[in-house]
């Protein structure tokens, strides 16, 4: 009865504008004579808001009503990026949109770029979660995401005089997508100590007391799915003051400062998101960050399968839940203290629930990202946790015992706690064996994983435990949203857009691989893309580059295992090479474009000094009147989402250089190709995988294999070891001072010509600089190039995360998706 007091979803231009500008001048009280683009913005997110509303309070009505197996994605990321356009391309309305901005007077593109990117992660991890709400929402699946709302997400990069400088990130000022829910509060404990007590049956009984306790408040986000009607939640927990008795004490005991002081303490849980990619270092305020998040997770959890008054142990059968990482598997001892503490399940019973219901995924196998904790700081800040991973592990022991008799250097090393001094808990051990799925993120990392870290569960739980799963981005944003006229002319020629909801389609596209007409657009859509780069590089940068030239992209976070200092070496020594040529022979370089962006962890010195190698040799050879077009080089300010929505299309050849064995998966290698770029790689992560796709004549591969990198480090360390030569070149430039002062760079060439060269930098060189050569004679043959590009696009169907998310629901969550009925 209700429905008929509901709005009604606008289609027209005018109705949009109508509802556009109520929002304007009402909602956020602008009036439209001093009305500008964040007006405008603010007025164009709360039109779509409204329409979002209604599909997502549906979504969850019928997902409530239907109580089918839900997944719940716990992430400490979400790496969302902005959600205006993918709000409006998902709902359909953007042309509208478009239309009716235009009568107020405004550029979509200019409005769209007004909002500030939630930048809730680090890098690939962080997206990856965000491509798969997009997915889950798009295939119906219902799913939860689980994260922290971060009052500052990662930093803003500036650089300074060629140094990176870090920038607080404060992006909540107006945030139209998130809604608090005042009334969805959770108390989280910390610190005191643990009773211990028989019940009248003689039972031992466990019981959690003191201590301080911070309040956590539900932010909800609305997730919508492409061309469904489907919109799935993320909640993100807020850290505030427990409003108790406490505070009021203090507060009529004049003790006001010291409560506010209490207040800011509990908001420190949620204030900042740790900017390490791939480093763990161990601080406590990480931890309360992880337990507070997951504890508010479960709570709200149990809370709603407890409503559903269904036994205990049907619990696995309404929940899964996925860590991302190591980084929720406290949520792991959490259930099992809720079960057993709080509802008071056997032991034994309650584990094969908790067991059941997880599942993780590992995104490395670098050791010093492996996640451990002290057990004196566990013991501290969650005594009773700890009693329960001391005892998940003497039973998981004493089963290995059994098993495997009198192996006691089995049992160190398979046991979650390593003795060393302190003790620490080794938290990968511990989420592998509390779940019942462990999953690598591309073939060779799933491998890896069993070859080298997890070795021993192999023997102690079978293989059948692990498996792979091949990481996948949504097509949604990384196609049609960042590249909307090579979407629109694949539409043209596959006869809609059905490819984005089944990206396998595009291999039909190789049907038009012959087709003049179609190979004049596609190049020109790659031009086209090229010179908006370029003139975002000329805006903000004020160097102009020729969009003609072969536009060379590395953009990820900086590490010394993605190796950005492999591809400056080779920068230089293009360099050094068209200094020392002839004019003659100078005609015959491909003019380049060497284009890098991404943030360094702050504490991170050799990332930084890479980013600062970087910007030393920009500023020479981009001054260099010598040199010309032939070579210019860009470090792009701030990478982040937004930005790779520009550069990801705009690129001829991306760099995916990881020293093999080291990068897990990789997914911006995907973003590259699917957008039409080719690839320079090493042997790693899911380039593998790419290559058997796209077939290895539309790939430059290079460098050494992971079989080979341990043989390769320990002759370093033991053996000859020979600089090579065209290296060493390099190096003899940059001591000589031609890019200022050598100082800056002593620890970056040591670390490869005294301590050992661990990524194998030196080892892969000769190599990589061949096969850059091959790109420059590749990509002066125009029509082969076209040819390896659609080949390319046409066969990168298999990385949808669509793809991935469907292998996620079968093998690992056994959910279905719920059919969305359409309205009456
Ligand atoms: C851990 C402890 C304390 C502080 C920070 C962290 C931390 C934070 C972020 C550890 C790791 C990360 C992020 C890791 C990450 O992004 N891994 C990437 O995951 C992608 C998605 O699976 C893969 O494609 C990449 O290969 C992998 O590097």
């Amino acid at each position: 009865a209700w429905r008929k007091f509901m709005p009604k979803p606008f289609t027209t231009a005018e109705e949009f504008e109508k509802e556009a500008v109520r929002h304007i001048e009402t909602t956020l009280a602008r009036s439209l004579y001093n009305c500008d683009e964040s007006a405008v913005y603010g007025g164009t997110a709360l039109a779509f808001r409204d329409r979002l509303i209604l599909d997502w309070n549906k979504t969850q009505q019928t997902q409530t009503f239907k109580d089918q197996k839900r997944v719940y994605y716990l992430s400490l990321e979400f790496l969302m990026g902005r959600a205006l356009d993918n709000a409006m391309l998902n709902v359909g309305q953007k042309d509208v949109a478009t239309k009716g901005l235009s009568e107020l007077g405004f550029r979509m593109e200019d409005i769209i770029s007004q909002e500030h990117d939630a930048a809730l992660g680090n890098g690939g991890l962080g997206r990856l979660a965000a491509c798969f709400l997009d997915s889950l929402a798009s295939l119906n699946y219902p799913a939860w995401g689980y994260g922290l709302r971060y009052r500052y997400g990662i930093f803003k990069q500036e650089i300074v005089d060629g140094f990176q400088v870090e920038v607080p990130d404060y992006w909540l000022d107006f945030n139209p997508w998130e809604f608090q829910r005042h009334d969805i509060t959770v108390d989280i404990q910390f610190y005191g100590h643990v009773n211990r007590w028989q019940d009248d049956e003689g039972k031992l009984q466990y019981s959690w007391e003191g201590g301080e306790i911070v309040q956590a408040v539900a932010f909800d986000v609305p997730i919508p799915g492409y061309q469904t009607q489907t919109c799935n939640n993320l909640r993100l927990w807020g850290s505030k003051a427990a409003s108790g008795e406490f505070d009021f004490q203090k507060f009529n005991s004049g003790e006001y400062e010291s409560s506010v002081a209490d207040q800011q303490r509990a908001e420190t849980i949620s204030a900042v998101l740790y900017p390490n990619d791939n480093l763990e270092r161990g601080k406590e305020l990480r931890l309360k960050q992880q337990y507070f998040w997951c504890a508010a997770s479960l709570y709200d959890i149990v809370r709603r399968f407890k409503k559903t008054k269904r036994a205990w142990k049907d619990f696995p059968n309404a929940v899964a839940i996925q860590l991302n990482d190591t980084h929720p598997t406290l949520a792991i001892p959490e259930l099992q203290r809720i079960l057993v503490d709080i509802e008071g399940l056997e032991w034994d019973e309650a584990w094969s629930i908790v067991q059941k219901t997880f599942g993780y995924t590992n995104h490395t196998v670098l050791p010093e990202a492996l996640e451990k904790w002290s057990v004196p700081l566990m013991q501290h800040l969650l005594p009773r946790h700890l009693q329960i991973i001391y005892d998940i592990n003497l039973f998981f022991l004493q089963k290995v015992e059994r098993m495997f008799p009198n192996d006691r250097e089995l049992l160190g090393r398979v046991s979650i706690i390593e003795e060393s001094n302190p003790k620490m808990v080794r938290m990968a051990f511990l989420a592998l064996i509390g779940s019942h799925k462990v999953n690598g993120v591309a073939e060779l990392h799933s491998d890896l994983i069993k070859t080298t870290i997890f070795k021993d569960f192999v023997k102690i739980y079978g293989p059948d435990k692990f498996t792979n799963v091949t990481n996948g981005i949504t097509p949604r944003r990384w196609l049609h949203q960042a590249n909307p006229r090579l979407s629109a002319l694949i539409a043209s020629k596959l006869g809609g857009h059905d490819f984005l909801k089944d990206l396998t389609l595009l291999h039909k596209l190789e049907n038009f691989v012959d087709d003049k007409e179609f190979r004049k657009e596609f190049r020109e859509i790659k031009y086209s893309n090229k010179v908006r780069l370029a003139k975002y590089i000329k805006d903000t940068m004020g160097i102009t580059v020729n969009p003609s030239s072969l536009f060379d992209v590395q953009v990820k976070r900086i590490h010394e295992y993605k190796r950005q200092q492999l591809n400056i070496f080779g920068v230089i020594h293009r360099y050094l090479e068209i200094k020392k040529s002839s004019p003659e022979e100078r005609k015959k370089f491909t003019p380049r474009v060497s284009i890098f962006g991404g943030k360094a962890a702050p504490g991170y010195w050799m990332a930084k000094a890479v980013i600062h190698l970087i910007n030393r040799v920009a500023n020479v050879v981009n001054n260099d009147a010598d040199v010309g077009d032939l070579l210019k080089v860009i470090f792009l300010e701030d990478y982040n989402v937004s930005k790779a929505e520009i550069i990801c299309p705009a690129s001829d050849i991306s760099e995916h250089i990881s020293t093999a064995g080291t990068e897990a998966s990789g997914t911006s290698n995907m973003k590259f190709c699917l957008n039409g770029g080719l690839i320079i790689g090493t042997c790693d992560g899911a380039n593998i995988e790419i290559t058997r796709e796209i077939g290895e004549d539309n790939i430059f591969l290079f460098g050494n294999l992971a079989e080979n990198v341990d043989d390769l480090r320990h002759a370093h360390l033991y053996g000859q070891y020979q600089l090579d030569p065209q290296l060493a070149a390099v190096f003899d430039a940059i001591h000589s001072g031609t890019f200022g002062n050598p100082d800056s760079f002593e620890a970056l060439l040591n670390g490869i010509v005294e301590h050992g060269d661990y990524y194998l930098v030196s080892d892969d060189f000769a190599s990589y600089i061949q096969t850059q050569d091959l790109i420059d004679k590749s990509f002066r043959d125009t029509e082969e190039w076209t040819t390896k590009t659609i080949l390319t696009v046409a066969r990168m169907g298999f990385f949808s995360s669509d793809r991935c998310i469907d292998e996620y629901a079968e093998s690992i969550w056994n959910i279905e998706p719920i059919a969305q009925e359409k309205e009456d």
